[in-house]
């Protein structure tokens, strides 16, 4: 899954991709490079940030998604907004990635039930402004477990279909470089619960903390050898995807992985 922010202000890529005519651009370069599906973003979630609103979220995206869906392009669209989804789905998104799993919007879970669409539900507890001190757990692996188990029950609640659901740990979102790495360790706890599983690791933080030096961490944008390592490994572990910045890269390292485990 190649990342498509058009954000002035993520994290790891921010302002790159803004213009419309550049996105479209970026999107169709990450097909070229291989990635089977473009998740496309209008709201950055970097921590600390504070929400754009539904008008100008739809601003950013909807001519990006028209474009690239008309050219056959697969997209998922990253947003936590039931109205964002809907009218992105209209104009030819086909997957949902929500990153509150369904709740910050009342209206997603019924919303994606009635669309029909796949839906990614990420483990999430609070807005990026707060997130990080809601980063306390008993078990962070079983916790994490429990709490998108929670979001399965309240889909199906809602309607969305199991074959459907898509389950992602939400790496960074309200953990710390260590709670990263025990889920990363324990990856096979969030597998057992029996649906994809899609993991968010490209240029994330827990990287630039490992790469640091005493300057402080690795910038994001040299972060991507790293982020391919570790997708090495998860593919490894029979995740269904990765959403990632750099695709050619990455796309390289599942390819060996596979060769490994298909003998
Ligand atoms: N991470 C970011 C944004 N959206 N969606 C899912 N499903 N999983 C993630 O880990 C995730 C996400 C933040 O990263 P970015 O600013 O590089 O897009």
């Amino acid at each position: 899954m190649g990342i498509l922010n058009v954000t002035p202000d993520s994290f790891s890529d921010g302002g790159d991709w803004y213009a419309h005519d550049r996105a479209i651009r970026h999107g169709r370069q990450l097909l070229a490079d291989g990635a089977q599906l473009i998740d496309v973003g209008g709201e950055s979630t970097r921590p600390g940030i504070v929400r754009t609103d539904a008008e100008e979220e739809l601003r950013r995206i909807l001519p990006v998604v028209r474009e690239l869906a008309a050219e056959g392009a697969v997209l998922s669209i990253d947003t936590m907004r039931a109205e964002v989804a809907a009218e992105c789905v209209a104009a030819g998104a086909a997957i949902v990635n929500d990153v509150s799993g369904g709740l910050a919007d009342p209206a997603m879970l019924p919303t994606v039930a009635a669309l029909g669409v796949p839906y990614v539900a990420m483990h999430w507890r609070a807005h990026s402004d707060e997130m990080q001190d809601l980063a306390h757990y008993v078990n962070v692996v079983t916790d994490v477990r429990d709490e998108l188990a929670a979001r399965v029950d309240a889909a199906l609640v809602a309607g969305v279909r199991p074959d459907r659901l898509i389950l992602d740990p939400g790496i960074g979102f309200a953990k710390t470089g260590a709670h990263n790495w025990s889920i990363l360790e324990h990856l096979d706890v969030l597998i057992a619960l029996g649906f994809p599983i899609l993991v968010g690791v490209s240029r994330k933080r827990f990287l630039g903390d490992l790469l640091g030096d005493e300057h402080g961490p690795r910038p994001p944008r040299e972060r991507d050898d790293a982020s391919a390592a570790l997708t090495t490994i998860l593919a490894l572990q029979g995740i269904w995807a990765v959403r990632t910045h750099s695709v050619r890269q990455h796309l390289d390292a599942v390819r060996v992985a596979d060769r490994l485990s298909s003998r």
